[in-house]
């Protein structure tokens, strides 16, 4: 091998084209939709990479559905988004975290799957240099009917795949198709994403919690009581570490290689969480629990709940099982739900 080039390196396009011929019938229309996402998110990379100097800091004046300012980058990444997707031929509906309602594609581009996701996720991490990321899901669609926005409010566990770029010291994509999860860094002296992290699996239990505790006092009691008992532990165990970036795929990715648990509560405020279902909590369970771990609302799993709204909220709780076991147990003794 070439110093420092493998030349005969796994590509993600690779790992892709071995997945589809697993599956004589498939017609290589989801391979074709994840090299359109893969299109987009490298030019989310380069532009996030190089956004200062570019002076895509700084707002637009505008702000989301959210009513959260929205940042240039947000911007330029939700339109590469919709223009990749689209012009793929393999989406006929989209659910944007930038957009109010669906996105529909024209009849004559429409193809047999919908995606929902958060083109830039954490942005109130950009002008910090804080890690920041791309989610997303990916639905086939139910039938040949015209398309409708009640086909994508289907529960997470009918997702054919899902997956998240990190744009962090190095840009990461981690995406499972159904099948375990795999992890491909980004070279982009070649642009092409190399498969770094084989068949990725959580641990059982991890030493790291991840929570905002600036509202704690905002928490449900049963949370309070759950990480009270990691950062004093009885029996004489050694306290849980904290780590918090908020950033949730910055924090799920730490999770997942790491162990521990993250944690979006419901609170006073977000009495329904603040994390939104559809493209943040769906895809980030769906990648979880094909790594081996868990993730939950507080009361039934993330995958199970059949969203209402497209841009429905809901408390969540992910990470290594017997970690979210032992916080599930505060919700059953009290009885209550999350
Ligand atoms: P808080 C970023 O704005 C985000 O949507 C997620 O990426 C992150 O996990 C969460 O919000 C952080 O929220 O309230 O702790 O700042």
């Amino acid at each position: 091998m070439a110093e420092g080039i493998d030349t005969d390196c796994m590509t993600l396009t690779r790992f892709l084209l071995a997945e589809q011929r697993k599956h004589p019938s498939a017609t290589g229309d989801l391979t074709q939709l994840i090299n359109a996402i893969l299109t987009a998110i490298k030019a989310i990379s380069s532009a996030v990479r190089r956004a200062g100097i570019a002076q895509l800091y700084g707002i637009t004046g505008n702000s989301n559905v959210q009513g959260e300012e929205v940042k240039k980058l947000d911007v330029l990444s939700n339109e590469l988004f919709i223009n990749m997707l689209k012009s793929s031929f393999t989406t006929c509906l989209l659910v944007s975290e930038e957009n109010e309602t669906v996105i529909e594609v024209e009849l004559e581009k429409q193809g047999k799957y919908m995606v929902s996701f958060d083109p830039l996720d954490g942005s109130s991490n950009i002008d910090c240099l804080g890690s920041i990321g791309t989610i997303f899901a990916i639905y086939r669609r139910p039938n040949d009917d015209s398309i409708k926005q009640e086909d994508i409010l289907v529960p997470g566990r009918q997702a054919v795949a899902a997956g998240y770029a990190l744009y962090g010291s190095a840009t990461m994509l981690v995406l499972s198709v159904g099948h375990g999860v795999n992890g491909f860094l980004l070279d982009p002296s070649i642009g092409e994403f190399l498969l770094t992290d084989r068949k990725m699996k959580i641990k059982p239990r991890g030493k790291i919690y991840s929570i905002n505790e600036g509202y704690s006092s905002m928490w449900p009691q049963q949370v309070k009581d759950y990480i009270d008992s990691l950062k004093f532990p009885k029996s004489g165990k050694p306290p849980y570490g904290a780590r918090y970036i908020g950033s949730m795929v910055a924090d799920v990715h730490r999770t997942l290689k790491y162990g521990g648990i993250f944690a979006y509560p419901a609170t006073k405020d977000s009495p329904k969480g603040k994390l939104r279902l559809l493209y943040e909590c769906i895809p980030m369970a769906f990648i979880i629990e094909q790594a081996g771990g868990l993730a939950t609302n507080g009361d039934i799993n993330i995958l199970d709940i059949k969203p209402e709204l497209i841009h429905q909220r809901s408390p969540i709780f992910l990470g290594s099982k017997e970690d979210v076991e032992d916080l599930m147990s505060f919700f059953k003794s009290s009885g209550d739900k999350a």
